[in-house]
């Protein structure tokens, strides 16, 4: 009594223009190598694999001249933004489950947004669960590093300084109550005050410490439920401890165990709102034999509904 099949498409985007720390773009093969099409259809899912968008051609970006300076390769994140966003919507449109393949986080940009405007055109609520050691909320005038990938969920939560990336296509800007971070432990201190004033819901490490993951899951889970929305899970590597997952270029110590990860993607699998995915951040180059992409892939069939035993169906409903 598995999840019902899904009709997936991968889509390969091996970018790393939202960091300075090169890599990430080798992420999409490793995934592939790592069994990832193969596990979903063992588990009864319609695989497509859409192959990997080329790397588009640098965009002019309207930023103020203060802001462009403070972000690094502006407009090459515009072009994947612009292209990830057309590719995302029409997917989303034509009734696919896609699942990006990162790529650095910078691709969320792109990937959430083109998923948020489907869902507006179609009258869904979207909610979106950012599962990271980091917030992902400085704009350009907060950032310590000039690293796009940083400024992705701000970006998405209608950060004005950042809109110019994606002009002419209707925006849907996230409201505060629509993100949820979980995995948090790593954050800037004017991020830190960004989040703070939007209200943004923040599962951070010391949450998972002191109630473990099952009882925040369990009340975020029944919340989008009410709501009846479409789940985008965005799934950071780094949110992983870095002793599990090495591959990644930005580690913090003190993440997530292997059972506590598991846990969140089988909760998610039950709850049966995952309308999209991105995986993202994962760097081969600084993997350790392939380490961190086969335990990724493990978590995505935890999340497309591997299970140890058959489950009640109704298991959510009971909480
Ligand atoms: N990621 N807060 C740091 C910065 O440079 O803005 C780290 C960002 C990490 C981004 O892991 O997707
Ligand atoms: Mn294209
Ligand atoms: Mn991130
Ligand atoms: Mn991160």
């Amino acid at each position: 009594n598995g999840p019902a099949p899904r009709r997936t498409t991968l889509l390969g985007i091996p970018m790393d223009a939202g960091t300075h720390v090169p890599g990430a773009r080798m992420g999409p093969d490793a995934l592939r190598i790592a069994g990832l099409a193969g596990l979903l259809r063992e588990l009864g899912h319609e695989v497509e694999d859409a192959g990997d968008l080329s790397a588009p051609s640098p965009q002019p970006v309207a930023l103020a001249a203060a802001d462009a300076a403070r972000c690094l390769n502006l407009e090459e994140v515009a072009g994947w933004t612009r292209d990830i966003h057309d590719h995302a919507h029409r997917l989303a449109a034509a009734g696919r489950l896609p699942i990006f393949l990162g790529g650095d986080h910078a691709l969320s940009m792109g990937s959430v947004s083109g998923i948020a405007r489907h869902c507006r055109e179609a009258g869904r609520e979207l909610a979106v669960l950012w599962i990271d050691a980091h917030a992902d909320f400085n704009t350009p005038a907060t950032t310590p590093s000039r690293n796009m990938h940083g400024m992705s969920l701000a970006f998405l939560a209608g950060e004005p300084s950042l809109q110019p990336l994606l002009p002419d296509r209707p925006l849907a800007p996230l409201t505060p109550g629509a993100v949820s971070i979980i995995g948090l432990r790593s954050i800037d201190t004017e991020e830190r005050r960004n989040v703070q004033a939007r209200g943004v819901r923040c599962i951070d490490m010391r949450a998972i410490d002191e109630e473990g993951v099952a009882a925040p899951m369990r009340a975020m889970i029944e919340d989008w439920q009410r709501r009846g929305v479409h789940l985008h899970v965005s799934l950071d590597v780094d949110m992983l401890d870095p002793s599990l997952a090495p591959g990644v270029g930005t580690t913090v110590p003190g993440g997530a165990t292997y059972r506590e990860a598991h846990l969140i993607m089988e909760m998610l699998c039950d709850s049966g709102l995952l309308g999209s995915l991105d995986i993202v951040e994962l760097n081969p180059f600084l993997d350790e034999r392939g380490r961190s992409a086969r335990l990724l892939v493990e978590l995505v069939a935890s999340l497309f509904g591997r299970t140890v035993l058959d489950r009640p169906p109704v298991r959510m409903r009971a909480f």
